[in-house]
């Protein structure tokens, strides 16, 4: 083991004897006091993953003068914002945050024409802008851009690195924080350090796995999760011209980095605080859980994928603190949870509520919600969830089978009506989505499908059926009220906000055609943005009822940093949760998952503490003996304090 003292020995030794780029006084003054406040702890850990490489001081003494580097090259204005989010370091959780992913090209055309979207976004409400992977990528096929052949270099397609440069500009100078995509489980097959390692150079050979005997790769596809079944079966890729196996969990042209390499964790810093440097201030860790891989286990959310990510968030904390990480592990809740907190990553998606949202609109009962957001929905308070209702990939239904089991209900069986129901296959589903990746063996399946299509807009739509149509938008306020109230950040996916139906024509691109998630990445016309805007048709109602929920979440800091306790209802079709701010302001938020009207009595809004209530959402009082809940109705109650409230 290293101690900590060592550790901060060792650093001295570092600093003597390596040559550090040029800098102000003052500049310099940071960079040392950043990196004794958080070198030593990150050696530490290196050490823990490292320590047994000959070369392992070697690495330790690069990567100081990389962080150094990167630090010496960010631009004076991003170190201006690294000072002022340190000041303020949980600006996240403020009720003003509202995000939105987007693909630029499908969104905007390309980086340029997205500034003109710029006003879109603002009078949304957007503050904090997802761009999905826009770097350099193979032709055809690169998974949405999730295979990267060169993260210094964006997609030809869409611009060039000086658009990007300036659209990070122009976005913060309008307050809207930029998040970019940290694609660093695996490279795609064309990125150079792939084509150095095909070619044999030893050198790269190690970055990633590359395996000679076939039986080493049963061994490892006995205990790891198929991912991409349907691309191929197992996590790995025989690649014939050179007679090895490539280790590649999702697609065979994304190959896994070998993080048990010091080179590639050096190397993959490097690039990470590239990408910092930019102007983002935040990054997406894609598919996390897999970064660490140990024989016999199913090489998901081990130990050291966790020591690996708080040393990157080490690495950040020096050159670029006002960088943050958010965790994409769509995994058990348990595992999600672990990724979260200051070390790990301050911001993470929260797929549990995402699916389980999506569970109770199909079983109209909210007791799995419930129960499961009691028991995963509080975390660490410095950090905050990012919640969501739909994204560009499927829908995976992620809860915990030992909590549905106390509700009565199978894991198993009942994730496959979930996937029957929302496929449209299950009689009397009011959902249209596609099945995405099912597998011959375990039978196991996600589904994909736009938040309209899914909620039951594009069935009533063809059935011309207006009830049908009319409860299609009040599920999707429904499940957009959750989102924006019940504490975290809340992340619109495009097209969404304007109820875009499913886009079939992926089907005629023969390099989509099989993978189904394209049926949600739509292209968005001006068009569908000016007929939301107008007042007229389905879409406008989508629209005018999120922008309202927006509007009500940005005027109140209840929805900003403040507790939230979920409650038991004792009602099946009924969901709440109470918002507590530190001043003692209260919302109590009430959610009918049912078509059917609900009644539950006014004693609910005792933990109110007021003698008059009022619905935010109506501006109304409540009153009498029980509160009413129309099909899918939602109320946000608080105390009504007098005439000037209204
Ligand atoms: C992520 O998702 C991305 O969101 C996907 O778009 C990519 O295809 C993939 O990584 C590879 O880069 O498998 O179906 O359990 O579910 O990390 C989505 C975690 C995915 C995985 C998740 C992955």
């Amino acid at each position: 083991m290293l101690t900590k003292l060592k550790a901060q020995k060792a650093l001295r030794q570092i600093l003597d004897s390596v040559e550090l780029p040029k800098q102000t006084k003052k500049d310099e003054k940071v960079f040392l006091q950043r990196i004794e406040q958080h070198f030593p702890a990150l050696l530490v850990k290196l050490y823990e993953l490292y320590g047994d490489h000959y070369d392992f001081f070697f690495h330790a003494q690069k990567l100081v003068v990389l962080l150094a580097t990167s630090f010496a090259s960010r631009k004076r204005k991003w170190k201006n914002l690294d000072e002022q989010r340190l000041a303020d370091p949980y600006w996240y959780r403020s009720e003003k945050m509202l995000g939105m992913a987007v693909y630029v090209d499908l969104f905007a055309g390309n980086l340029n024409k997205l500034q003109s979207k710029i006003p879109y976004l603002k009078s949304l409400g957007v503050n904090y802008l997802h761009l999905m992977p826009l770097y350099k990528a193979p032709e055809g096929d690169s998974d949405g851009g999730y295979a990267v052949s060169d993260y210094r270099q964006v997609d030809p397609k869409l611009g060039t690195e000086k658009d990007l440069v300036q659209l990070a500009e122009a976005l913060s100078a309008e307050g809207i924080s930029l998040v970019l995509d940290f694609v660093f489980n695996h490279t795609s097959d064309e990125h150079k350090w792939a084509q150095e390692a095909r070619k044999g150079n030893p050198d790269f050979e190690e970055f990633y796995y590359f395996f000679d005997d076939e039986q080493e790769v049963q061994d490892y596809n006995q205990t790891c999760r198929e991912i991409f079944p349907t691309v191929r079966r197992g996590s790995f890729t025989h690649l014939d011209d050179i007679d090895k196996w490539v280790w590649t969990t999702f697609n065979s042209f994304q190959w896994d980095l070998n993080y048990s390499n010091p080179a590639v964790f050096n190397a993959i810093t490097d690039e990470m605080l590239f990408l910092a440097n930019i102007g983002c201030e935040g990054l997406r860790l894609d598919a996390l859980a897999f970064i660490w891989k140990e024989k016999w286990t199913q090489c998901e959310s081990l130990p050291k994928a966790h020591t690996l990510i708080q040393c990157f968030n080490a690495c950040l904390q020096i050159v670029a603190p006002s960088v943050l990480f958010k965790s994409e592990a769509i995994v058990h809740p348990d595992e999600v949870a672990r990724y979260i907190g200051k070390d790990e990553c301050q911001l993470s998606y929260n797929p549990l509520m995402m699916a389980l949202m999506w569970e109770s609109l199909a079983t109209r009962e909210t007791k799995l919600l419930t129960a499961s957001l009691k028991k995963s929905f509080e975390i660490a308070p410095e950090a905050s969830w990012v919640n969501y209702i739909r994204c560009h990939d499927d829908i995976g239904w992620t809860f915990d089978d030992a909590v549905a089991e106390q509700m009565g209900i199978d894991g198993y069986q009942h994730r496959r009506f979930l996937n029957q129901f929302y496929t449209g296959k299950f009689a009397g589903s009011f959902s249209q989505g596609v099945p995405f990746q099912e597998n011959p063996t375990t039978g196991d399946c996600r589904v994909c499908g736009s938040l309209a299509s899914l909620a039951g807009l594009e069935k009533a739509i063809e059935s011309d059926d207006s009830t049908q149509i009319d409860h299609a938008i009040k599920r999707v306020r429904l499940l957009n009220s959750i989102n924006l109230s019940i504490g975290g950040v809340p992340l619109i996916y495009q097209g969404d906000e304007l109820g875009i139906l499913n886009d079939h024509s992926y089907l005629d691109d023969e390099f989509k055609r099989e993978d189904s998630r394209w049926v949600n990445r739509p292209a968005i016309a001006d068009s569908t943005i000016e007929n939301a805007q107008s007042g007229v048709g389905y879409q406008s109602r989508i629209y005018r009822d999120l922008k309202q929920m927006i509007d009500l979440r940005k005027s109140d800091a209840v929805f900003g940093v403040a507790r939230t306790e979920i409650l038991e209802t004792y009602r099946p079709h009924l969901f709440a949760y109470l918002r507590e701010h530190d001043s003692g302001d209260k919302m109590l938020a009430i959610c009918n998952f049912s078509e059917h009207s609900q009644t539950i009595p006014m004693s609910v809004c005792d933990c109110l503490e007021a003698s008059e209530i009022k619905d935010v959402l109506t501006n109304t009082l409540v009153s009498g003996n029980e509160i009413h809940l129309g099909a899918y109705g939602v109320v946000w109650l608080k105390t009504y304090r007098g005439k000037g409230d209204e």
